[in-house]
């Protein structure tokens, strides 16, 4: 760790906390991030298969993508960060996360607020047919019960509007929070990115803590705390 790390004093000097989280958050689980070294979108072509625009015509090549990140995340499991943020009572913390791996839930974290969806969910490209939770590793794209058209992965591409009530139980979290961490996040995705104009203008105090410092820091966070998540993260939320 490269900054002495103590703790915020989560449930005692802040009661009212909002973490969001970014694919930062479970690289210690195995799984990559999206930019950078190593990460997701190394090949160009990935980048622009998560598109709005991909619907319908290269529904395939996004099954193909998302089977895959459905078969490697339910491979590995949630790590110290993850287990860390749900271990603080949801009285005091609200968590955002960009992440679709499951991983906060199955850490234990409950009402997490899945800004770009789900993974592991499922819905229809036409009808309303209700999004239900999926495992499955699909061979080949599934289609809809209900009405026989493709279904598609419930996350949310480039272009795509977020899920409205997502953002209005987000932005309320965020008008009246005491504390805000984006964590893991390299915070050039929106809305995600404008989330801490929010908390700032709340009265919150600010905070980005990452690996590494942030090339282009964004004025309205207070501090950066460097550092990886999973060693980072057990120590800020000691009660
Ligand atoms: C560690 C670590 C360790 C490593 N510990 N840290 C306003 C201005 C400009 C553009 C726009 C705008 N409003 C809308 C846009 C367009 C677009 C956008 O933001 N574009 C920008 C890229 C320029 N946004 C949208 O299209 C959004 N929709 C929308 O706004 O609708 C209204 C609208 C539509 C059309 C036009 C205008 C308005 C939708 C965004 C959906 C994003 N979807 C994705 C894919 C989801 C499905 C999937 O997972 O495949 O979500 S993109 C991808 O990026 C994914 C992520 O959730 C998201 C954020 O990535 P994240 O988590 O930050 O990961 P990385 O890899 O970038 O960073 C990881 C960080 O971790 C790094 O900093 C590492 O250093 C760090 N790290 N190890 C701590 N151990
Ligand atoms: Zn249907």
């Amino acid at each position: 760790m490269s900054t002495t790390i103590t703790p915020l004093g989560v449930g005692t000097r802040y009661r009212r906390v909002v973490v969001l989280t970014g694919a930062g958050v479970s690289v210690a689980s195995g799984l990559p991030t999206y930019r950078g070294p190593g990460g997701l979108w190394e090949t160009a072509e990935i980048a622009q298969i998560v598109q709005a625009e991909s619907i319908p015509s290269r529904l395939p090549e996004l099954w193909a993508l998302y089977s895959e990140r459905r078969r490697v995340a339910l491979s590995v499991g949630p790590n110290s960060a993850h287990i860390a943020l749900a271990n603080v009572s949801p009285e005091f913390l609200t968590l955002i996360t960009q992440n679709i791996d499951n991983l906060h839930q199955r850490a234990g974290s409950e009402n997490v607020l899945e800004l770009h969806g789900s993974g592991f969910r499922t819905r229809c490209t036409i009808c309303a047919l209700s999004p239900f939770d999926d495992e499955t590793v699909y061979d080949d794209m599934p289609h809809c019960p209900n009405c026989g058209a493709p279904l598609r992965p419930d996350v949310v591409l480039f272009g795509e509007l977020l899920d409205q009530n997502v953002i209005r139980a987000a932005k309320r979290a965020l008008s009246q929070c005491d504390l805000f961490l984006a964590i893991g996040t390299s915070g050039v995705v929106w809305p995600a990115a404008g989330l801490v104009v929010e908390a700032h203008y709340a009265g919150a105090r600010c905070l980005y803590v990452n690996v590494e410092p942030s090339e282009d820091p964004n004025p309205y966070f207070h501090e950066e705390i460097i550092g990886p998540a999973e060693e980072v993260l057990p120590v800020l939320l000691t009660a």
